[in-house]
């Protein structure tokens, strides 16, 4: 698309929908499939997620323990970077904040570096993370999470563009300090916000 056209589908879709859409964005009704490499196969026999780095002890989860956590489902939007944003996507899983009632950080954790079956990382602040939208999800508008879209499990972060949003998660590393993910060691932006546009840097 030309980006004069383009640009003006995004101005029209901003007065329609005013705040709720952040700047250069556009809205679809589809949804995108988005990954760098190929959909890694996953044996959910061996499915863990851990979280391990400056915590006091490493806490890991079984496919069957992580469902057995108390299940919430939460409304939010989507925002990529590449100028797509999706509207009332419903998210069920364990929202992070529960999970770290399970997780006791060392008081020097700041950072988290998410990380990705097939080798995805990518870095939000802990203090991100703890927003009550972030959720880390086995189902999208009542349906189990698709594979291409990250099942069986995803992180979910609506606050910051959808790269953060890592799909089939494994696990998370506390750190002290901001290290780049896959995507900011390759110019995307270390922190993401949708409403500055921070997408490149
Ligand atoms: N594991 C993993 N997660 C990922 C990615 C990836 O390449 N690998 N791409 C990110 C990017 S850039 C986007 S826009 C969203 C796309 O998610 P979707 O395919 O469900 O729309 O996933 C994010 N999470
Ligand atoms: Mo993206």
């Amino acid at each position: 698309m030309a980006l004069d056209l383009f640009n003006r589908r995004a101005r029209e879709d901003r007065e329609r929908f005013g705040e709720r859409l952040p700047p250069g964005q556009k809205l679809t009704d589809g949804w995108p499939v988005l990954h760098y490499g190929g959909v890694p196969s996953i044996d959910m026999a061996a499915w863990k997620f851990s979280i391990v780095g400056l915590v006091e002890k490493d806490v890991s989860f079984g496919w069957d323990e992580f469902l057995a956590l108390p299940q919430t489902t939460l409304r939010s939007d989507i925002h990529c970077v590449t100028h797509w944003s999706k509207f009332d996507n419903d998210w069920t899983g364990v929202t992070f904040r529960e999970l770290m009632q399970h997780v006791r950080p060392k008081p020097e954790a700041k950072h988290v570096m998410v990380h990705s079956f097939g080798g995805y990382t990518t870095n939000v602040s802990l203090a991100e993370l703890m927003d009550d939208d972030v959720i880390v999800a086995h189902r999208h508008n009542g349906e189990p999470l698709a594979k291409e879209h990250g099942g069986p499990m995803r992180l979910v972060v609506p606050k910051l563009y959808f790269w953060k949003s890592a799909k089939w998660v494994r696990g998370l590393v506390f750190m002290d300090d901001v290290k780049a993910g896959f995507w900011e060691m390759y110019g995307y932006h270390i922190h993401g916000d949708p409403w500055t546009e921070e997408r490149y840097s």
